[in-house]
């Protein structure tokens, strides 16, 4: 039997599958969250006598700590990650399958006896605002303090999920052990219809903080569909023009593509009057509203973001973000006990220790921090964070965006002809390959809606589901496609992106107030190029004129791609798909 310690709530459900799982891990401790501040200091101490936490120099970076994952545990791993529904069309070609006898049984056996010796940590959590009738409650085992101190700020934790939840039952049931961290057994297991998730074998991101990727993305998803809402991979971020009107606008690019980045946005001097109202920078849960338009809320509380490239030039917002009450994760540290990544505004340090906590040679031609270290930080910390992120009913959203990395062929921006074709652009997005995920780096794959390792059920299920919103949202958002990432001949970016980005934001919404100078092509609308220059945007017009094109040929020469993944997904491929399939190809004949 192990101690019981904490505040153990009165909801039998909860005590019930606690037990549950503590007779399973055997823990030698259980501990039950409040989300105290006294408990976060209890934590961070423990924290640091394990070794989980190194604290980094507390004058220049006041509540801050390293922490130094596993050396093969630094990004999620999608080949691990499964959907165990009943049946295996349900998971779709999107997902890996296990059926979930099979699954549960396996699992078991990790996690039989794992965590003797340990604590496990009981972790209840709110995801969305106190008070709205979206949001949901979580319940994460873990017997990593890392996980905790990370779950307490990626969301709203303790007391306040409790409250929530009163005596019902509903609640994901989310079990996380870190076992012996051994890649050969490490799996993150979700089980739609029983809302519960079990991963194992990995401390790291979104293969261990649950309420994240897990539940709010691949649970969320199929909850969505079954009760008419989206769950998305998108950030929130509220566009004020200088005459103080707010649009509100989501966007889903794939991990490492920009959402962070696009929701802290900081205007360029040159674009007087314009302000950023930041929302939420990695997920969107979203409603059809009793006006017709689409309303999003962000289901989490703070933000794990890429720390490389990451500085005062690029921006500002995210850099002022994280000097205090941040946790670093797989960052290089000075001599003098603070950070530094490539792309830090501090010149390249001679006396730092790398990700791994080896000394760094500035020459050995290793990076210095991982390139998917990570900062973990309350979105209340960001310059630019906006109290509607406490909205219960969220924020109307007036354009939705789809960009991802890509050196050729796709446009800086473009606008979707309908709901339907904005839809398609989602289908069709694809991008190059990042540190996010393990694999090859840099290799174009399909990633439709950025959802392609998130979506919880079959695909082609999900497309029809967006196609569906239309028929239930009157006044749906615009849909564009956007691309940050063009490069010419010799590797350089054609667009200076970050705050330069505003401007195609200002584009956008002239778009949705039906102004903006655009010219009608075959794969939607693209702007003029006059209507992102002028104000002291400093690129040639070669450059602006590239960024705009429309490449016809290589268009063609992608159909095939296209129809060749659209294939993999059988009858269950919704027909407004490949109508629009079929539409593109026609228009770029004539
Ligand atoms: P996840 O947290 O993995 O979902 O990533 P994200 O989509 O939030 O990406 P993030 O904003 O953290 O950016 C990832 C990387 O892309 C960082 O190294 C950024 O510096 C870089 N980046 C972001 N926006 C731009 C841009 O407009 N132009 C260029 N060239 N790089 C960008
Ligand atoms: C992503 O990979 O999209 C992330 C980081 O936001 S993780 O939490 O690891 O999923
Ligand atoms: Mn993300």
């Amino acid at each position: 039997m192990s101690n019981i310690s904490g505040t153990v709530p009165t909801n039998g459900f909860v005590q019930k599958w606690v037990k549950e799982v503590a007779a399973m891990c055997q823990p030698d401790d259980v501990y039950w969250c409040d989300g105290s501040e006294d408990e976060r200091e209890r934590l961070t101490q423990a924290a640091v006598q394990c070794g989980d936490l190194i604290p980094l120099n507390q004058q220049a970076l006041p509540g801050c700590y390293l922490h130094r994952s596993a050396l093969n545990d630094v990004a999620r791993t999608e080949n691990l990650t499964f959907v165990c529904s009943e049946d295996k069309e349900d998971a779709g070609p999107n997902n890996n399958w296990m059926a979930p006898a099979e699954s549960y049984d396996k699992l078991s056996k990790i996690f039989a006896g794992s965590m003797r010796g340990r604590t496990l940590y009981v972790i209840p959590f709110l995801m969305g605002p106190q008070g709205s009738p979206f949001s949901k409650v979580g319940i994460q085992v873990t017997d990593s303090v890392y996980v905790v101190l990370n779950m307490r700020i990626m969301t709203r934790m303790g007391k306040i999920a409790l409250d929530h939840l009163g005596d019902s039952d509903d609640f994901t049931r989310c079990l996380h052990g870190k076992a012996d961290l051994d890649i050969e057994r490490r799996f993150i297991c979700h089980y739609p219809q029983d809302n519960t998730i079990w991963s194992v074998g990995s401390g790291y991101g979104g293969n261990a903080l649950l309420a994240k990727k897990c539940l709010a993305l691949r649970i969320a998803s199929k909850l969505g569909h079954k009760d008419g809402w989206l769950a998305e991979h998108m950030l929130i971020v509220g566009v004020e023009s200088p005459d103080g009107e707010i649009h509100y606008i989501c966007g889903a690019f794939p991990s490492a593509c920009g959402k962070t980045n696009l929701a802290m946005l900081v205007p360029p001097a040159t674009m007087k009057g314009w302000k950023i109202h930041t929302i939420g920078d990695d997920i969107s849960w979203i409603r059809v509203g009793a006006d017709g338009r689409l309303w999003a809320i962000n289901p989490e509380a703070g933000v794990f973001g890429v720390a490389p490239g990451t500085g005062s030039n690029t921006n500002l917002n995210a850099y002022r973000t994280v000097t205090k009450d941040t946790i670093f994760t797989n960052v290089a540290m000075r001599s003098d006990g603070t950070v530094w990544w490539e792309g830090h505004d501090d010149p390249v340090p001679s006396d730092a220790l790398d990700w791994r906590g080896e000394p760094w040679d500035p020459e050995g031609g290793t990076p210095a921090a991982h390139p998917n270290s990570r900062f973990t930080v309350s979105i209340k910390n960001c310059p630019s964070y906006s109290s509607e992120w406490e909205k219960p009913q969220g924020v109307p959203i007036s354009a939705m965006l789809f960009g991802a990395r890509r050196q050729k062929l796709i446009p800086l921006v473009y606008q979707s002809f309908d709901w339907q074709h904005g839809t398609f652009l989602g289908a069709t997005l694809a991008s190059e390959t990042t540190a996010a995920a393990t694999g090859a780096v840099g290799v174009v794959r399909r990633d439709p809606m950025a959802m392609l390792p998130f979506c919880g059920y079959n695909m082609g299920d999900y497309w029809q589901h967006w196609l569906s919103m239309a028929k239930r949202a009157a006044n749906p958002p615009k849909i564009f496609r956007v691309n940050w990432f063009q490069r010419n001949e010799r590797g350089r970016f054609l667009w200076p992106g970050f705050g330069e980005n505003l401007r195609v934001l200002r584009w956008i919404i002239e778009r949705c107030k039906s102004g903006g100078a655009a010219q009608e092509t075959p794969i939607g609308y693209v702007p003029k190029a006059s209507s992102l220059s002028g104000d002291g945007l400093n690129i040639a017009q070669s450059d602006i004129d590239q960024l705009v094109s429309v490449d016809r040929e290589g268009w063609r020469n992608n159909l095939k791609s296209q129809s060749d993944f659209f294939a993999t997904f059988g009858d269950r491929l919704p027909a407004g798909i490949k109508e629009e399939h079929k539409s593109l190809a026609n228009r770029l004949k004539a």
